[in-house]
Order: C-alpha cells, then structure tokens, then sequence
C-alpha cells in the first residue's frame, strides 16, 4: 500500500486490492468507475506487467479505458467480449440487502450494463458509503437532452406518488454548462433523502420517457468488499 496515502484513499486501496484476488488468469473483467475503482484497475495494471496477469478489460467510462490502457490491460469493448467473467465497481452507497446508489461519476449507465453482462458483481468501498437506507445520496438519473426540462418536471411529479422524503431534482452541471455523459446525455439528480422502496422507484422513474436508466441497482450486487483505514477488509 503506497505509504503516503490519506486514511480514506488507504481504505479505497484496501478494498481494491482485496478485490484484485479474485481475478483469474484469463478472465473478462468489467472495470468500474471512480477514486476506488482507480485503485482496482491499478493494482491489476501490475498484475498484468509484473506476474504475468492475462485478462481482458471492459472499461465502464472513457476515464477508466484511458486508465486501464495507460497501466497495460488489454482493453475491449463489451460487444467483442459479450459476457464478464466479473464486474468490480465502485459505489456511492450500498445498503444491508447490498442494493445501491451509483452514478456520482455519472458513468451509471455504462456501468449498470456491464455489471449486469457478468457473471459476479463486487463493489469495493469505504465504511462511509454504507448506509441503513438508500437516499441519502442524490440518485442519478440518465436523460436524453431532448425535452429534458419536461422530463424533469414529470419525474418530479411521479415522486409525488412514490415513498419518498424529498421531491426536488436538479440538472446536473459541469461549470455553467449541463454534465455530459459518455453516451451524449444529460443527468438529473434527484434529492430524495430517504427511498422507502427502492425497487419501485427504479422501475416507475424508468417508464418516464425522456429517462435512460437511473443509479439504482438492485439485486445486480454479489459482493461488497468494505477498506478500513488501517488497511484491513470486511466482506459482505
Ligand atoms: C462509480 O464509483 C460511481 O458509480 C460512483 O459514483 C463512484 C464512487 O466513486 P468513489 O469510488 O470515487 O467514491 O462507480
């Protein structure tokens, strides 16, 4: 573990080298997004350059395919792949019944695809991302830029009906300007503070037209592998 590490980064690196054991020679891996995934795809980069690791990669954003090439995994696309061996990704937040929240990164929808193309999914992450109930995190949800204040507005309006604390959504921005995702999309997120039913949210918000996916994952999740500062690692 590189010694100067902050107590957070030192347990981002703790889950993503656990992870890492996991991995076997000749298998497709789906690569996740974020600081701690960044972790996983480093420590396999020398897997590959220093033991000899043969895997291909499926990166789930145009960051973690720089990533991945840059520390020398061979990189695919997930058509040239077709099914994953495993997924290892990060999270915003994951509960008891290891549902989450993604998207933070905004690359949900890459990543929600790829996780659900493998066999396994683990998420690896810190002890703060775990929480009693889902919501508290803004839940990202993918648009089409076309109408996407109209989208906006009727997501709104189904949360009315729907067992949540907050209502409010707002237009994700880079700068002054709307984020763009990999895919050319918009991202709402919605400031909910508690899902009561996590399952029915996802599947109401997805029938919105205008919507591409939303962060929620459920039942996708395997495995999540929880870093501690002083580098030790529970599994759930
Ligand atoms: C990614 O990991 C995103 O879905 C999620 O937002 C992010 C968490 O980032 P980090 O590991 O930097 O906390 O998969």
């Amino acid at each position: 573990m590189p010694a100067e590490l902050s107590p957070i980064d030192k347990a981002k690196f703790a889950a993503a080298k656990r992870a890492v054991d996991f991995v076997e020679d000749g298998m497709r891996v789906g690569l996740g997004t974020g600081s701690t995934a960044a972790w996983m795809v480093r420590c396999l980069g020398e897997l590959v350059r220093e033991e000899g690791l043969r895997i291909t990669g499926v990166p789930t954003s145009s960051r973690t395919a720089d990533l991945a090439r840059q520390v020398g995994i061979t990189v695919v696309g997930l058509d040239e792949a077709k099914w994953l061996d495993l997924t290892i990704d990060g999270t915003d937040e994951f509960d008891a019944n290891l549902n989450l929240i993604k998207g933070g990164g905004g690359a949900l929808l890459q990543e929600k695809i790829v996780a659900t193309a493998s066999d396994q999914m683990i998420v690896i992450a810190d002890a703060a991302k775990e929480v009693a109930q889902l919501g508290a995190f803004p839940l990202p949800v993918e648009v089409v830029p076309f109408g996407w204040q109209t989208t906006k507005a009727l997501i709104e309006e189904t949360l009315v009906s729907l067992d949540v604390l907050g209502r409010s959504a707002s237009l994700r921005l880079n700068g002054q300007q709307p984020f763009i995702t990999d895919e050319g999309n918009y991202i709402v997120d919605l400031h909910l503070n508690r899902i009561g039913n996590a399952r029915q949210l996802a599947l109401v918000v997805n029938q919105i037209p205008g919507v591409v996916e939303n962060g929620l994952f459920i039942d996708i999740c395997d495995v999540v592998i929880i870093g501690q500062g002083d580098g030790r690692v529970e599994l759930r």
